[in-house]
């Protein structure tokens, strides 16, 4: 397969970007964004940019196993269907569990769907959009009726206000934070907020930034729904026609104390001024508001502003909840969620209930809601699950409370992971391992934030026995004697199933609507926005999905805030980075996106760090009652004093102690079961190690020290390392540590200063290279990792570049490679003073432009000081 290139759509966010993929007919591929596709026209972020890197078969699962030792399909397929029909005949189909997730694909999703609820009988069908959209969905169906997102991307750009809540737009979907951006350029009157106890590379864009203290957003939004009707900016008409509850949610906006959010007066002015005053506003939403006990709750007093207002679904109006995954709305809309069904229709509702039921000819549809995630996995722990297959997730890293959930899962008598990696935290705990195609080898449909289908098109054939998630549900469905209802032949048959009960979801009055594409040729298929044939927003004139067609205000109130526990005075935030992608199972692999930030840390404050006695660079310990995380400590005004900031990514593949879900603890949300990531408790403590380490080397090093963190390089790994005691012998520290017991040595070392550089020299030159001291290693680390394959050993032990070579520094542009120190160098200088002067002079930033908002804060930090000044 090569040749002509193939359009598919992006593996990673919500945006939901096309993809121009053209296979070198050797296993790569060249990737580039699709001009045609109306989520991205043409552009790329970091992550979409650097695909090519992560569709290697390195590590790939290429075959089924059980109990560790390779099987066939047949065997694998025949003991979980067994099993399964054991589990339902002896405890019931309470006792069979699906965990699934927004990274399946639609079709996966519908055949998982029908299995579970229409077949096995249980709704214990959950997905890890349980922790991500969960509360969008709830505060979406509290007002709306349905899980309606109402406006599309345009309306960002054609907005005067955009207000982001709870959303690092520049990290995380970042081709809609370009579009904005650049609609801000065009238009420099369209005004940017930023709502966020942190100062992220969103904060840029921002013209007025409100560091909210942690989980007081209700507050603020309270606080903007009595303005509106105090300086009479309700819209009476549109209130009268289509809304319910305006009193009761105005009573309860103006029982609030927006003292709580600790914003200063003007601040909070500012924003009520500009928010009531600018009829076209769109106010973004996303984890910040989503993650929490109070996330249902957040996003209706988001809405409550709109619908009081009368801004919605029209142009450059309204509340938008920007979506993580590929296909978690595509997840929401086929029931991935125990508590809906398939096409928006609803598993409480017993005339929907009957469609279903007589569409699928379902022996047993489930009758009641199943267990959402966090409750799930409690279940496991209890010993209630016989059978728990997990797809596409890996929640011993992502959900709260991880490591009960590792305990949890060796409660169950079969565990069944499918993945295309065996060595993720969860798919080293299961029983049987089934072989997933990844991106690029799968077909099917995710649909985006603004509800546009796209295909995921394959353009590599599929490796050793891995197969579709659908076929391999169909299988099993099969198995347990329903051959009819699961005899699908491809992801084509299965969509046009789905296209044709959403047409009966839409005869009963529901928004889902892609029958028209029933008929459309599957392969062909362009993306398609629903209501496919209908107007692209939604509620401009009413029409909400309740029994009376009206929108619901919903009352809601600010918590009190929760005392801070003396012994975890701390707030732990969590969330992303702009070159990794979650649990790290791909992105991990890639050696453009592992140069961004190579290592796991918690943001601190100075003043917090000043008070503990955290240097720049030191370790810290950071202790919840639940589990304990080693990070490298960021000081930075970034965070508010009292909270700190840790990355969610790094995984027990990638670090020795940095799964953040070990700390974080299973709260949620009343009304969405959703986990309030962002918001545990932890104490801080400087970590004294007695050495640390740098390292570069060929293969992967085994490190068992207190501290480790691995980041994949063009040559090989590199590796942070710290220890409590040091070795006596450093070669043969290097030896084990780099599993090289015949390499040559070539060794520099100060005992009384506590330093040791070590290089390994095998066959064909220096396999590896090992730097420590008694303190964090300062050594030139951008200059080791590409130096390490060229320099011979003394140089390369020298730990920084000869006169006649520059030290990059730390990889901002991950696209062209270019290096912190170049880039302040040159802006030193006086010769790049802009974002686009960097682009032409050194090309960062020209291409994906993900690393923008970085170049521009390197631009305010290093300008030339005017020498009048
Ligand atoms: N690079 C990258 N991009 C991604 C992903 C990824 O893994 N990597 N994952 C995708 C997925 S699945 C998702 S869900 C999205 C998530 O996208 P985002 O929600 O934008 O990302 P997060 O970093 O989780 O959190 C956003 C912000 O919420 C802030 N926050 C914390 N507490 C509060 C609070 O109480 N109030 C407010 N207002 N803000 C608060 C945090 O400081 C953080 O900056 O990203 C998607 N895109
Ligand atoms: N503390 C904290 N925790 C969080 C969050 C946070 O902000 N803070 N965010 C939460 C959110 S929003 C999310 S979405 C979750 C994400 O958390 P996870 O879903 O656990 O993270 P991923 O790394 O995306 O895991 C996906 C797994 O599926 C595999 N995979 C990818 N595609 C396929 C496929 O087609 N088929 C199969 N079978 N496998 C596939 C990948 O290799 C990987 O192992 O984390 C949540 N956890
Ligand atoms: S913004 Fe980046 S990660 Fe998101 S879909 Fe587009 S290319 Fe992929
Ligand atoms: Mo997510």
């Amino acid at each position: 397969m090569s040749g002509a290139p193939i359009r598919t759509t992006c593996p990673y966010c919500g945006v939901g970007c096309g993809v121009l993929a053209t296979p070198d007919g050797a296993g790569g591929v060249a990737i580039a964004g699709d001009p045609e596709h109306p989520a991205n026209f043409g552009r790329l972020c970091s992550k979409g940019s650097a695909l090519g890197q992560t569709v290697g078969l390195d590590g790939r699962l290429l075959a089924p196993r059980i109990d560790g030792a390779e099987a066939g399909w047949d065997t694998a397929l025949d003991l979980i269907a067994t099993r399964i029909g054991a589990a339902i005949e002896t405890r019931g189909p309470e006792s069979v569990a699906i965990y699934g997730s927004g990274q399946m694909l639609t079709e996966d999703y519908y055949v998982a769907n029908k299995l579970m609820k229409g077949f096995i009988g249980a709704a214990n069908i959950d997905t890890n959009s349980r922790l991500c959209m969960a509360s969008s969905v709830a505060g979406h169906r509290r007002a709306f009726g349905s899980d309606t997102v109402p406006g599309t991307y345009e309306d960002l750009e054609e907005a005067d206000l955009v207000v982001l809540v709870g959303s690092n737009l520049a990290w995380c979907h970042p081709v809609l934070y370009q579009r904005l951006a650049a609609a801000k350029a065009a238009r420099p009157a369209l005004r940017v907020v930023t709502v966020d106890p942190r100062r992220t590379a969103t904060t840029d864009l921002a013209d007025l930034h409100l560091p909210l203290r942690a989980d007081t957003d209700v507050a603020l939004f309270n606080a903007l729904l009595a303005e509106i009707a105090r300086r009479g900016a309700v819209d009476a008409d549109y209130l009268a026609a289509h809304v319910a509850g305006f009193d009761a949610a105005l009573d309860a906006a103006r029982a609030t104390d927006a003292a709580v959010t600790g914003l200063a007066a003007e601040d909070l002015a500012a924003f009520l001024d500009l928010w009531i005053g600018t009829e076209r506003v769109v106010t973004v939403y996303s984890q910040g508001v989503n993650q929490s006990a109070a996330g249902t709750d957040k996003v209706n007093a988001i809405i409550n502003c709109h619908l009081a207002t009368g801004r919605i679904g029209r142009p450059g109006m309204g509340p938008f909840s920007v979506t993580g995954q590929p296909n978690a709305m595509g997840g929401r809309e086929v029931g991935g969620l125990s508590n809906m069904l398939a096409a928006h229709l609803d598993l409480e509702n017993p005339t929907h209930r009957f469609l279903v039921g007589q569409f699928w000819n379902a022996p047993r549809l489930a009758a009641t809601p199943g267990l959402k995630a966090v409750d799930l996995f409690r279940a496991c722990g209890r010993g209630e699950i016989e059978v728990l297959w997990i797809i596409g997730t890996n929640p011993v890293v992502s959900l709260p409370e991880a490591d009960a959930v590792a305990e949890a899962m060796g409660r169950v008598p079969l565990v069944i992971v499918s993945d295309m990696f065996a060595t993720t935290d969860t798919a080293r705990r299961a029983h049987v391992l089934l072989p997933a195609l990844g991106w690029g080898e799968k077909s099917g449909t995710v649909t985006n934030s603004e509800r546009r289908v796209s295909r995921q098109r394959p353009f590599l054939p599929a490796p050793g026995e891995a197969r579709p998630d659908w076929w391999a549900l169909a299988e099993v469905g099969r198995r347990l004697g329903h051959a009819e209802a699961f005899a699908y032949e491809s992801p084509a048959e299965i969509f046009r199933e789905y296209a044709a009960l959403s047409a009966l979801a839409a005869a009963e009055g529901r928004d889902f609507d892609i029958s028209a594409l029933v008929e459309a040729d599957y392969d062909a298929m362009p993306p398609a926005q629903w209501p496919v044939g209908g107007p692209a927003r939604f509620f401009a004139g009413g029409g909400f999905f309740t029994p009376d067609r009206k929108g619901r205000m919903i009352a809601v109130a600010q918590a009190a805030p929760e005392a801070r526990a003396p012994r975890f005075p701390f707030t732990l935030n969590t969330g992303r980075v702009r070159d990794q992608w979650h649990t790290m199972t791909r992105t991990g692999r890639s050696s453009r996106l592992g140069q961004h930030i190579s290592e796991p840390f918690a943001e601190i404050n100075p003043e917090d760090a000043g008070a503990l006695g955290i240097g720049a660079a030191d370790l810290v310990e950071v202790t919840s009652p639940h589990g304990t995380a080693l990070l490298r400590a960021l000081v930075t005004d970034r965070v508010l004093p009292g909270d700190v900031f840790v990355p969610m990514h790094w995984s027990g593949e990638f670090a020795a102690r940095a799964r953040v879900d070990a700390l974080v603890p299973a709260v949620v949300d009343p009304h969405s079961g959703q986990p309030a990531s962002k918001m545990g408790r932890v104490a801080l403590r400087r970590h004294a190690a007695a050495w640390y380490g740098f390292a570069v080397s060929r293969a992967r090093p085994e490190a068992a020290t207190d501290y480790w963190a691995l980041a994949p390089t063009p040559f090989g790994w590199r590796a942070e390392l710290a220890d409590a005691a040091a070795p006596d012998d450093w070669a043969a520290f290097a030896r084990a540590l780099f599993a090289a017991p015949e390499a040559e040595v070539v060794i520099s070392e100060d005992r009384a200063r506590g330093t040791a550089r070590v290089a390994l020299v095998g066959e064909g030159g220096v396999i590896a290279a090992l730097f420590a001291a008694r303190e964090p290693v300062e050594v030139a680390r951008a200059h080791i990792v590409s130096a390490f394959g060229t320099e011979d050993p003394p140089r390369l032990l020298a730990g920084r570049p000869g006169a006649a070579q520059e030290d990059r520094g730390a990889i901002v542009c991950a696209c062209f490679d270019v290096g912190v120190n170049t880039i302040t160098a040159s802006i030193a200088r006086g010769e790049a003073t802009s974002v686009e002067t960097i682009g032409a002079l050194l090309r960062a930033g020209s291409n994906c432009g993900s690393c923008r908002p970085e170049l521009k804060s390197l631009l305010a930090t290093h300008a030339p000081r005017v020498a009048a000044e």
